[in-house]
């Protein structure tokens, strides 16, 4: 049966991943994108890639029970609130009885033993390599590369072209910033922010914002 996808915002995060949904049903896989929900009411009705925005999370539970999608995925990335809200509004959804969707673009590449939790987002031009373990609702964005082994926790995001070597271990709703790289074997924290074009070549403790080359946690903004 086809997957009717429901996508959690409706800014260039979620329009990237319905981009994917589309490429996906194109290279044969059975999903369609049955629209997104905004807490924006401006954008209530508008449309993207031929699908629209049908209300705000409140007509979620009406969706489902009336069959009108069967499976959701977070479409906000980068946002305020971070990766903590993209993990609120996973563990809030998934309880209204829609059930995560992995979205993977075809042009990705996956090395063989990978997993992958529920709900993840796999943009155009990532490289995954063998045995690593990507967590639920994590998103390895355009060209990001991780290499052998590597454990990425539940929420996290690998921002755009950020290389990581083998072995790294990302925490669960951290954020590996645009660009930046991880040396093999560093872990990367719970809640931890690796800045954009840093380069970590130690350990960034839970919760840090690490910057710069090579990064060292400040409390400043990534
Ligand atoms: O850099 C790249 C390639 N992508 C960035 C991405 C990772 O993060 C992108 O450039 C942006 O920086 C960001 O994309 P995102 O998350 O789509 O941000 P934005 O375009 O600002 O759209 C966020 C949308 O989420 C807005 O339309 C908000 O109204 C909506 N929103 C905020 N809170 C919400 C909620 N929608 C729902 N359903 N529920 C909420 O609680």
């Amino acid at each position: 049966m086809t997957a009717r996808i429901v996508i959690i915002g409706a800014g260039g995060h979620a329009r990237v991943i319905a981009d994917i949904i589309q490429a996906m049903a194109k290279a044969g896989s059975d999903c369609t994108v049955a629209g997104y929900v905004d807490s924006d009411p401006a954008k209530a009705g508008t449309q993207w890639l031929g699908a629209p925005v049908l209300g705000d999370d409140g007509v979620l539970d009406a969706l489902q029970r009336e069959g009108r999608a069967d499976h959701f995925i977070i479409g906000l990335g980068t946002v305020r609130g971070g990766t903590a809200l993209r993990s609120q509004l996973f563990n809030r959804t998934a309880a209204t009885g829609l059930s995560p969707f992995t979205a993977r673009h075809p042009d990705a590449i996956v090395a063989s033993q990978v997993s992958f939790g529920a709900g993840c987002a796999v943009m155009p031009g990532a490289v995954i390599n063998t045995g690593s373990q990507i967590g639920d609702n994590a998103i390895i964005n355009t060209r990001a590369g991780v290499d052998h082994d590597c454990c990425i926790g539940a929420h996290a995001h690998i921002a755009p072209g950020a290389t990581l070597s083998g072995d790294v271990s990302v925490g669960e709703a951290a954020l590996v910033g645009v660009g930046a790289v991880c040396r093999q074997g560093v872990r990367i924290g719970r809640g931890a922010t690796l800045g954009a074009g840093a380069v970590a070549v130690g350990d960034v403790p839970d919760g840090a914002v690490a910057l710069g080359v090579p990064a060292c946690v400040t409390n400043g903004k990534a």
